[in-house]
């Protein structure tokens, strides 16, 4: 195969770290949708490293479903690999993804192309990171058939836009042509990843068609996967570094963090890869994984992303050089997130909070705030609101122990989609329209206008009269005394023992 001469120099180098089997056993088992960065540095790579270990057949297909650009062609130029630098402070190690079969963008070559790739009788599993919007679903779980996608899938179902409607589309093919069924398997941040899709695919197909519900619900699996390894968004300048630092410019070359975790039910209809043998945790119960992940992790970066991006700073290691918000946010991790959970691991969470720090530490990686903050009408309920919820509803709970670190979250949520601290601001968010509409009022009316955003503010929540006053409360604060001097009045809460 044909590789341009750098990016063939880059995989004959010495120093770099590859898998050797050979590429000609891989057959396209897996079909990702949503080609972008966190599966080629995540899943990508835990496959390759399984084919090496075992039965090197499990090639990766991916589809991007609204990406525009010469994605085959500029893929198959390399071969079908790409170049990722994992970077542990100053030191980084240069790896060569092998696991990839192809890849293809739905608006380039179009739905029918997408659906032939998913009824390849040898798919086996169908994976996702399609951003929590992706999956269309409402605060409640079900499927949103009010979403544009999705009431337009309905009407014509066999072209389908939506992720749900592609997978409910391709499996109704599978089950006319006789074909095995494939595993649905979400990677994306959410809490039951598995469980939701399964409801989204089911209610989907449902609506369409009773018999190929009943189909799905025997045939298909869903697997709960809990995801971690911070892999920002490319830039020009982290291209650059690429560049820099291998001599290859590659369009699908990436940089993230050495750390990475997986664990996945293993409940697969028609196989997988050995993926137990590349440190992938294979479990009966992901849950408590994901829990512990998405508050602890992700909750705390939502806090810096809101609070971190009104104090002024643009990337997470910013917001950890800033002693204070750091102190804040592990005191929100150990006093606030961990005491949330709902079932206990034989995890040390006050170690798993300190990795994270660490993590959000390395200058290596330019994690911008501004795109954690990014769909926050998602990202708030699992990663701040139902950790409210269990720590309220506990026996014990007086309102002077309410979490006030994720109420300040909240709060500076309120002020951050107002974009007063960024003249560039630009709300990216699902939900921007009704958001904006809520905004739409006097500036004395705004955080109560807010509060009514049932998709965030849940009557479960409302209810509780002493978190509505508190948010009240830190969202004047920050009006009228500024970010800074509210984050100042942590500081005894900071000293009192927990
Ligand atoms: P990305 O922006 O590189 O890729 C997002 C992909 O989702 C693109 O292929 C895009 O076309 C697709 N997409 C967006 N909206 C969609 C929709 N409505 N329907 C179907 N496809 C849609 O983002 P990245 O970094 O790959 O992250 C994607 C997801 O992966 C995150 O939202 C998160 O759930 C999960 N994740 C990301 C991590 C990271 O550090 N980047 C780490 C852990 C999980
Ligand atoms: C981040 C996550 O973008 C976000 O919302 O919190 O993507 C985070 O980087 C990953 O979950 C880390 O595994």
């Amino acid at each position: 195969m044909y590789q341009e001469p750098s990016f063939q120099a880059f995989c004959d180098a010495d120093d770099v770290i590859k898998t050797d089997y050979s590429r000609a056993t891989l057959q396209t088992k897996i079909v990702h949708l949503g080609f972008g960065a966190f599966h080629r540095a995540h899943q990508a790579v835990f496959t390759d490293l399984a084919n090496q270990e075992a039965d090197p057949s499990w090639g990766i297909f991916g589809i991007n479903l609204f990406r525009k650009g010469p994605l085959t062609e500029q893929f198959c130029a390399q071969d079908n690999q790409a170049v990722l630098l994992e970077k542990a402070g100053q030191e980084t190690t240069k790896r060569l993804v092998r696991s990839f079969t192809g890849a293809m963008n739905v608006e380039d070559q179009g739905i029918q192309a997408a659906l032939a790739k998913l009824c390849e009788p040898a798919v086996a599993i169908v994976s996702l990171t399609v951003t929590e919007k992706g999956y269309c679903l409402t605060p409640e779980g079900r499927i949103n058939r009010d979403n544009e996608l999705i009431a337009a899938d309905l009407k014509n179902p066999q072209a389908p836009r939506s992720a749900i409607g592609l997978i409910g589309e391709a499996l109704r093919l599978r089950k006319t042509l006789k074909l095995p069924a494939f595993t649905v398997m979400s990677c994306d941040n959410i809490p039951e990843n598995g469980g939701k899709t399964k409801a989204a695919v089911l209610e989907y197909a449902m609506l369409l068609d009773p018999e190929l519900a009943s189909w799905i619900e025997q045939e298909v699996t869903f697997p709960s996967t809990m995801v971690d390894r911070i892999v920002p968004a490319m830039s020009d300048a982290s291209f650059d570094e690429i560049e820099r630092e291998t001599g290859v410019r590659d369009p699908f070359g990436l940089i993230s963090e050495s750390f990475k975790q997986w664990v996945v039910e293993d409940q697969f209809c028609s196989g997988r890869p050995n993926w137990h043998l590349a440190g992938v945790m294979m479990v009966n119960d992901v849950l408590p994984y994901e829990e512990m992940k998405l508050r602890m992790l992700n909750g705390s970066h939502s806090f810096l992303a809101y609070v971190g991006g009104l104090c002024g700073h643009d990337y997470i290691y910013q917001c950890m050089q800033d002693a204070l918000l750091k102190d804040i946010t592990l005191a929100l991790m150990i006093n606030e997130q961990a005491p949330s959970l709902s079932s206990q691991l034989d995890v040390d969470l006050k170690q798993y909070a300190e990795l994270l720090i660490a993590r959000f530490s390395n200058q290596s990686i330019k994690h911008q705030t501004a795109q954690i903050a990014m769909d926050g009408s998602q990202k708030l309920p699992p990663r701040v609101i139902d950790s409210i919820l269990t720590l309220v509803s506990k026996p014990c709970y007086e309102s002077a122990q309410a979490p006030r670190i994720l109420l300040l979250l909240l709060a500076g949520w309120m002020h951050f989609i107002q974009g007063k601290h960024r003249p560039d601001f630009q709300l990216i968010d699902p939900e921007a329209q009704t958001l904006n509409a809520l905004l739409a009022v006097d500036d004395d009316k705004k955080c109560a206008s807010l509060l009514q955003f049932k998709a965030v503010f849940s009557d479960a929540f409302i209810a509780h009269q002493d978190l509505v006053q508190q948010i009240t409360h830190f969202y004047y604060a920050i009006d009228e005394q500024g970010i800074r001097a509210v984050l100042d009045g942590f500081v005894p809460l900071l000293r009192s023992p927990k």
